[in-house]
């Protein structure tokens, strides 16, 4: 399971500042031990919101497949992403701020139909839950990604945490 990732970003991890990388990097050390390739970037659905759709509308054309999304407070960034791309997203609620985590929790699950955010816990269990499941989602189409999410179930079942 501890293979090198490698080649072009297949997932691509935002989140909404600077303060939000430790978290999210929960994330991305699961894709690497995965050997899944991923990129990292700070981008902000109310700072930057020309760079948040430039960068949803070329993921798919740079071959990314799977978008995981963090951010706190009225957290947008995740909603913002799925506006502009049919790639899978999956939101990642941050804690902190005066409600620590329930607002973005509400902010990222409660999108109208038609634009889905596939919303994980809030904090860093979510953050490594949306990297096993964007694994699973590009386990469709790869046998190798599929034996090694097949690994890690076996691994839990004898008592491993993730
Ligand atoms: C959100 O506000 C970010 O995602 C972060 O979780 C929170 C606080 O951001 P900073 O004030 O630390 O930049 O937009």
């Amino acid at each position: 399971m501890n293979e090198r990732a490698s080649g072009d970003p297949r997932v691509g991890i935002l989140f909404g500042s600077e303060s939000d990388r430790e978290v999210m990097s929960e994330a991305g050390k699961v894709l690497e031990r995965f050997g899944v390739a991923h990129e990292m970037q700070a981008i902000s659905a109310h700072r930057t919101p020309d760079a948040v759709r430039d960068y949803a509308r070329q993921a798919r054309d740079r071959g990314i497949r799977v978008l995981i999304c963090g951010a706190g407070m009225a957290a947008h960034l995740a909603g913002a992403v799925a506006a502009n791309t049919t790639l899978p997203v999956l939101g990642v609620p941050l804690p902190g701020g005066t409600l620590d985590g329930l607002d973005a929790l509400l902010s990222t699950v409660q999108m109208p139909a038609g634009v889905p955010v596939a919303t994980l816990a809030v904090g860093k269990a979510g953050a490594r839950n949306a990297a096993v499941l964007a694994l699973q989602i590009l386990a469709l189409g790869d046998e190798a990604v599929a034996r090694r999410v097949d690994e890690l179930k076996e691994a839990m079942a004898r008592g491993e945490r993730l």
